[in-house]
């Protein structure tokens, strides 16, 4: 054969190659505008909620993230919300939007400030959130690590460290028994994915790493913490419902020509969220067993937000705007808005046969221009994704209110309420309003 017959050869198998890939792969698009997104039918039992997180609404903690924001010079996260002594107003606000569930995080580092020191007045006040959520008709939704934990925990070597396992286990086995009686659903972590790359790899969050291999060596501890601590909870009540919330970022081949830019798009699937529904199947994770993990979960919470177009040349900082199609709407974040993302997120996610919980979705627009039609589009395709079967229990909002958005400080504004930091005042938006109607309606 000469070379011109080889190299005809090897085009044609490229391309035979990249249709194939096109046909088994296909990026979905929807035309929006021929939807019709008023039309929203949601199962009676339904849950409708919010969600938050501790180190993002509280104000002044003491905990890695504290000790990050003023090593790196980050925005101080300072007194964020001041939900700790305004969180009984701000349960009004969730009776005010009528949700039937919030999701929210308790603070390792305000429980236990010091290795094996409790503090019992923590304790008690989130004992009386919980006790004021239900005695509104809320029912509460714990998550037990959502990116910050104590200064001492880090200080040893966080979940880096597989020696530092039981510290967390410990903490949880020990909270657990004050609030299970009253709270039965749980996510022990959030966000495996985001808090292992973003601290490890594109050293955003702490402790401010660069090194795929350590990001990948946490990625899997965490896992393996969440698979002990599930085992333990269940132990201790085995009624408890109990699972983890999972970001599924979906990563697309930025030219769907390009065999490159669909390696990379293959590599970072497996390595975002492959690998830890591998772990939640199979006990299987990075080619090593983490069996405590294997069907660890009653159910699998879902964090949705976008998906990103994939190049060997992908930014290694959120600081750079993502490329997006011509088509989309690029979010305040830099990420287009994709809610046709939903269907592949829960085809994923259905692999480990769980309920399926929506235990985030939402968008950062502090002029709450995008926020109305970005809700409708992603209840739109829930609800037809329940018409279609798929085991979706639950919808939380991100976010009840503007909040601390970590590496992005105060700038995202990600709320259904407003915030005024400078008096704590909080104002429901527009799309907030939607959100209320949409839930009465669907409770007509
Ligand atoms: O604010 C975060 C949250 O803490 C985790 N999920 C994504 C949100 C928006 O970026």
């Amino acid at each position: 054969m000469d070379w011109q017959v080889t190299v005809a050869c090897a085009m044609i198998g490229y391309v035979i190659v990249i249709i194939l890939l096109r046909t088994l792969f296909p990026e979905k698009h929807l035309h929006w505008n021929d939807i019709n997104l008023e039309d929203l039918n949601f199962p009676a039992d339904f849950i409708w909620g919010v969600a938050t997180a501790s180190h993002q609404i509280e104000g002044n903690n003491y905990n890695n993230w504290t000790q990050f924001e003023q090593r790196e010079h980050k925005t101080p996260s300072g007194a964020a919300c001041d939900h700790w002594n305004l969180w009984q107003e701000d349960h009004n606000l969730l009776t005010e939007l009528g949700v039937d569930s919030y999701r929210f995080s308790i603070e390792w580092s305000r429980i236990e400030p010091n290795e094996g020191e409790w503090n019992e007045e923590a304790i008690e006040v989130y004992s009386k959130m919980i006790d004021s959520l239900i005695a509104r008709g809320i029912e509460p939704m714990i998550t037990l690590h959502h990116f910050s934990h104590p200064v001492w925990f880090e200080e040893k070597g966080g979940f880096y460290k597989t020696e530092n396992l039981p510290y967390f286990k410990a903490y949880c086995a020990r909270i657990f028994p004050y609030f299970s009686d009253k709270v039965a659903k749980w996510c022990t972590v959030n966000e495996p994915d985001v808090f292992s790359i973003m601290g490890y790899h594109m050293g955003m969050f702490p402790p401010g790493k660069r090194s795929p291999i350590k990001a990948i060596r946490v990625m899997k501890n965490v896992m393996i913490a969440h698979g002990e601590v599930y085992h333990e909870l269940k132990r201790q009540n085995p009624s408890s419902y109990i699972g983890l919330a999972k970001n599924v970022t979906i990563f697309d081949p930025y030219r769907r020509w390009n065999l490159l830019h669909w390696l990379t798009t293959f590599a970072l699937n497996y390595i975002w969220n492959g690998a830890i529904i591998s772990a939640l199947k199979r006990g299987r994770m990075f080619g090593s067993s983490v069996k405590i993990v294997k069907n660890s979960a009653d159910f699998i919470g879902l964090n949705y937000y976008t998906h990103v177009l994939t190049s060997p040349f992908l930014p290694q900082t959120t600081e750079i705007d993502l490329p997006s199609r011509e088509h989309e709407i690029v979010t305040e974040f830099g990420y287009p808005m994709y809610a046709e993302g939903l269907v592949r997120a829960t085809k994923w996610l259905g692999k480990l046969n769980l309920p399926i919980e929506i235990t985030e979705n939402g968008v950062a627009d502090g002029k709450d221009s995008l926020r109305p039609n970005h809700l409708k589009r992603h209840l739109w395709m829930i609800a037809e994704l329940i018409k279609q079967g798929v085991d979706i229990k639950s919808y939380y909002h991100w976010s009840l209110m503007d909040n601390f958005e970590w590496a992005e400080g105060y700038t995202m504004r990600f709320g259904l309420y407003h915030v005024d930091y400078e008096n704590q005042t909080r104002t429901l938006r527009e799309s907030g309003k939607i959100y209320q109607q949409i839930i009465k309606q669907s409770k007509l």
